[in-house]
């Protein structure tokens, strides 16, 4: 099938290691995709649903042990062990390559290889990498599907070419002490094995798309960021885009997909989706930043996705959607808490086991019928809100890059950030509380500097660097913003309705870089003044807008406790801006201390 040299001497080397019963290459077809389902539907690894309720859709339970990305199993293998940094896992390259092919070693089998040529990015683009995942698993296989532009035109696009990333994934026996996620970014290869859940095995979102790809960003002078790409049209048909970093399942698809509350889609506002997990950002000649989502899918958590939360998910999941670890029932159904339509009589749980509502755990607490961190995986192209864009391969042009978390006190609902790199300090301090998508008890506050503690495949602290000169050069770069949709008030309750409403929010954002909408200035940046913020029709009270906004310098202060310990891990390599941006912020904060005693 293919004449490129360097592709067929992997494969070989790769087949000999893992030794399957077949190598079958992936074409991109209908027919190899349908033939694939059938084989999947028939084996029992996937189900295939009700064609009535859900025609083209598929399910998949992965193993008990293998819900979500295993963040301590995964891996930066350098030569140098700084160039990983002290916030990724390391290991010697040789190392790793000697244990992981020990795992690999015959763990294919009797089973298939299936190579998988896939683009990230649109064909012909300067943004776009191509990569190349071998594996034995038909799940991975009709992920990539959606998730990816794959088959024979990217190997065409490749040529001869030795330029891509080369995957390996097995499932080998699923045993979470052989389970290993390593990149080798000096190699531009990925080594995953052990593990079936998406986050882990689908090489080209993760591992490539933000691990892989933010070394080659550094080296070649662009961003690759944790963000969805969103544009907001105005009433009078203008668009501005955004990309906006938020950690794992604090709500990045739903906005990407947000519908506009009644009184701003009767002034005509639309919001346009490009992306909801990645962006490829790179500047422009015309000294504009320009974002690309490099996926081709959406790998969205179910629970939760209902038709307050996200309409838009809703109607893009009805068809042709692959269901993990939700709750399947006897005639062809799924269900997830906190989701639509009633719930059923009966069904079989994300841990195989029978379920029916009501069910407790020995403490007493209900026994969900889907995982926490179960998800949906379905084509971008079928979501209503889909950007006519999505697929330009110049990208979409950057008006605002906004920062958020997941804090119940402390950070003000929105801030505009002073300068560029102020922004970079702001992201560089990010912090959330915890949620199902990572292992850890939910709740507690993790710093996750950009959303990309996880993801960043190389030292932090350069990483820091690299985002600081990378604006040095722009003629027109973004206004940087910081939103938390999750603060609460003293009874535990959020305070801010969220969802369609956080249009209102990034209205502001835009009118901000238009210079139409006031503020005032706090040491952490300027906060919308008075009737800045449209908050017409909702039932807020004014204390409570007060106590979105308010900037305690006290607790800022403690919090800036925590950003000089966060920041002490990474020493001499620290870069100076960082620094003088954390003495000026602490300068702000206790002038405005005393201030107010
Ligand atoms: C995801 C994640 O799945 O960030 O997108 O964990
Ligand atoms: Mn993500």
């Amino acid at each position: 099938m293919i004449e490129n040299r360097a592709l067929q001497q992997w494969i070989s080397a790769m087949v000999e290691l893992c030794r399957p019963e077949k190598v079958v290459w992936i074409d991109g077809s209908e027919e190899q995709k349908n033939m694939l389902e059938e084989e999947a539907d028939s084996t029992g690894e996937m189900t295939r649903l009700d064609e009535e309720k859900w025609p083209g859709c598929l399910y998949h339970r992965t193993a008990v042990n293998d819900v979500a990305r295993t963040e301590n199993l995964t891996y930066i293998c350098t030569s140098k062990k700084e160039d990983a940094g002290p916030t990724n896992n390391w290991m010697e390259p040789a190392e790793a390559y000697r244990i992981a092919g020990e795992y690999f070693k015959g763990a294919m089998e009797g089973r298939t290889m299936y190579v998988i040529p896939f683009a990230m990015g649109p064909l012909g683009s300067p943004f776009t990498k191509i990569g190349i995942e071998l594996t034995d698993s038909i799940y991975v296989v009709l992920n990539m599907l959606i998730m990816t532009r794959s088959g024979k035109d990217v190997l065409e696009q490749l040529g001869d070419s030795d330029n891509f990333t080369r995957g390996l994934h097995s499932k080998a026996d699923l045993s979470l002490d052989k389970r290993l996620i390593l990149h080798f970014p000096e190699d531009n290869t990925i080594w995953s094995v052990g593990s079936g859940y998406g986050g882990n095995v689908l090489l080209g979102k993760k591992c490539l798309a933000l691990r892989i790809a933010s070394w080659f960003g550094r080296d070649e002078g662009w961003l690759a960021e944790h963000m969805l790409i969103m544009g907001i049209e105005d009433p009078d048909g203008k668009i501005d885009y955004i990309a906006a970093a938020f950690p794992s399942a604090c709500g990045k698809t739903n906005l990407a997909m947000l519908i506009p509350p009644e009184h701003l889609r009767k002034q005509g506002y639309k919001i346009w989706t490009v992306g909801d997990d990645i962006a490829w950002i790179r500047s422009g000649e015309d000294g504009r930043l320009w974002a690309v989502n490099p996926e081709t899918g959406f790998f969205g958590v179910a629970p939760g996705t209902n038709a307050h939360s996200n309409p838009n998910a809703l109607a893009t999941i009805r068809r042709n959607t692959i269901f993990t670890n939700v709750l399947l029932t006897d005639d062809g159904d799924v269900w997830w808490e906190d989701g639509e339509g009633e719930t059923p009589a009966a069904g079989t749980a994300w841990d195989g086991r029978p379920w029916k509502p009501g069910l407790l755990d020995e403490a007493g607490r209900p026994i969900p019928g889907a995982h926490p961190n179960s998800r949906f995986t379905a084509p971008v192209n079928q979501c209503p809100t889909i950007s006519p864009e999505w697929s330009n391969p110049g990208g979409v042009p950057l008006t605002a890059i906004v920062f958020g978390g997941r804090r119940s006190r402390l950070a003000p609902l929105v801030y505009e950030t002073f300068n560029w790199r102020h922004g970079v300090y702001t992201g560089a301090t990010m912090a959330s509380e915890l949620t199902a998508a990572q292992y850890g008890r939910q709740g507690k506050v993790r710093r996750d500097p950009m959303a990309m503690l996880p993801f960043c495949g190389y030292n932090m602290a350069d990483y820091f660097r690299h985002w600081i000169d990378f604006g040095k050069n722009l003629a027109k770069p973004p206004g940087i913003f910081h939103v938390n949709w999750f603060r609460k008030d003293e009874g535990g309750n959020y305070i801010w309705p969220g969802f369609g409403e956080n249009l209102r929010v990034l209205n502001w954002i835009i009118e901000r870089t238009r210079g139409n909408a006031s503020a005032e200035k706090t040491p952490i940046g300027f906060v919308p003044a008075a009737d800045s913020l449209d908050l017409k029709g909702l039932d807020i009270t004014a204390e409570a807008v007060q106590q979105l906004f308010a900037v305690d310098p006290g607790d800022w202060l403690e919090e800036l406790e925590g950003h000089f310990s966060y920041f002490e891990q990474f020493g001499k390599k620290l870069p100076q801006g960082i620094l003088e941006e954390y003495r000026a912020l602490s300068e702000r904060l206790s002038a405005e201390r005393v201030a107010i005693k």
